[in-house]
This record gives C-alpha cells, structure tokens and sequence, in this order.
C-alpha cells in the first residue's frame, strides 16, 4: 500500500474518532480499533468515501490480550507495517477517594490505561523496530503531572503512561522511532460521561461556563506530533483549554 498506515485503539469516539477523521483527511490509511463494531464500521464507510483512503476494522477489548494478539496476527500482509500506533483507549470510572472507591472498577481503569497499552505497545513495535521506522503516540494527561481530589488511581494510570513513553523512548534511543506522550487538560468526550458513571448531566455540569477542548482539537496536536520531519520527535505534549491552567485550576465564566 502506498499510503502511510496508522493503528488507532478507542478509535469509536472522542479523541480516538478526531484522530482518525484527522489522519484520514491528510490520506493515510486506517486500522481502527474499540469494542463496538457498528460505529467503527460507520466511520470507515464514511471516510472511505470522504477521502479515498482505506480502513481496516479491528474490533477488540484492548484488555483481553488473548484477543489483541490473534487479532493482530489476523491482520493481512499489507496491513502490518504500522507507520504510527495511537495509544488512545483508555477511560476512568468515578471520582471516589483513594481509600473508598470500587477495587473492580480500578482493575478496568488499571488493565485498559496501562497493561492494555504496554500489550498493544509490545506487539506492535518490534515490527517498527525490525522495519526501521515507525511512531508511538501515547495518549497521557494533565492528570499525569499531579494528582487531583478523586483522582487518585485515574492519575496514577497517566503517570504510569508518562514514565511508560519515557521509558520506550529510552529503549528506542537508538533507532529510528519516536514516541510522543499527548498530555490533554477538559476534553469533552464520553470520557466525561463514564467518569460520572453514565450520568450526563453531571458530565455537562463539570464543562459549564468554560469552553473545553473537543477531541478534534486534541488530534490536531496528535498530527502534529505525527507529520514532523522524522529527525524531529516531539516527546510530550500539554494542551489544555485556554481557561484551564493546571489540573485543578480552571476559570469557569458564571451565569448572569
Ligand atoms: C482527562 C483530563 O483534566 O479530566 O485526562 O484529568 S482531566
């Protein structure tokens, strides 16, 4: 295939989806990875037809590693040479206190934000490395940087992906590759959503009075990161909304 070839996990909504609308506008191809098929499918018959580029639907729970490894294997020839990886899956249930919260909702907060992207980074890069070339794009956060009021294990998740992308860019050091942690501030995505377990009103109540980032705005910087001339790695991004100045700091506009 002549067209670079990105590999998007938690690609069915929010910065996953605007990374792959971005990447598909500038006429890459797609592997598009999240747990709903419809919506993956949706998107490839969409951008298929908007770009004329082309996508590969790969449907899996990025924690189920049995599945990630057969999937990944299942991929036809021509589809494996990954140019970038997008490690975006990722989510938080909840905002409870360290010593109060549900220790099953953590696993699925822990094994999908960090073992499931050290399991799609483990497969996927010796490919890169064999070929030469390739970039991993980690998607980090603000939460990373400190933590915040119920935050705790959300934020241990990101600080994990922080020293994960500065690790895999210690080991990659001497090759060609490069590896980008994305740090995002307020997204507003069904992140928010799940965060107040499924209560969407709560969600809209947290953006009130500022104007968050979407997650088009985030894959802009994510492309950004990625079409840099290849001596160029760009480590670590923060982006946030320009009313957001720290983790726990954010100017919100009241009504009158
Ligand atoms: C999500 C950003 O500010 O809600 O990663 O922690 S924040």
């Amino acid at each position: 295939m002549k067209n670079k070839i990105v590999f998007i996990t938690g690609a069915s909504s929010g910065i996953g989806e605007g990374c792959a609308r971005k990447f598909a506008s500038q006429g890459w191809n797609l592997i598009l990875n999240a747990r709903t098929v419809s919506k993956l499918e949706d998107l490839k018959v969409e951008l298929e037809q908007a770009y004329g580029i082309r996508v590969f639907v790969l449907p899996f729970d990025v924690r189920d590693r049995t599945l990630a490894v057969k999937q990944l294997e299942s991929l036809p020839d021509e589809w494996k040479p990954i140019d970038v990886l997008v490690n975006n899956a990722g989510l938080v249930i909840g905002l409870d206190k360290e010593f109060e919260g549900d220790l099953d909702e953590w696993d699925v907060v822990i094994d999908t934000n960090i073992k499931a992207l050290l399991c799609i980074t483990r497969l996927i890069v010796p490919g890169m490395v064999k070929r030469g070339k390739g970039h991993i794009i980690n998607i980090g956060s603000i939460a990373g940087d400190a933590a915040y009021p119920g935050g705790s294990v959300y934020c241990a998740t990101k600080a994990a992906v922080k020293a994960l992308s500065d690790g895999l860019r210690i080991d990659l050091v001497d090759t060609p590759l490069r590896v980008t942690n994305i740090k995002p501030g307020m997204v507003e995505t069904n992140f928010s959503v799940v965060r107040y377990r499924g209560d969407k009103r709560a969600a809209d109540d947290f953006y009130a009075g500022i104007r968050p980032l979407s997650g088009d705005d985030v894959a802009e910087t994510v492309y950004f990161a990625a079409s840099a001339p290849a001596h160029v790695q760009i480590a670590e991004v923060l982006l946030m909304p320009t009313n957001q100045a720290t983790g726990t700091i954010s100017y919100r506009k009241r009504k009158e």
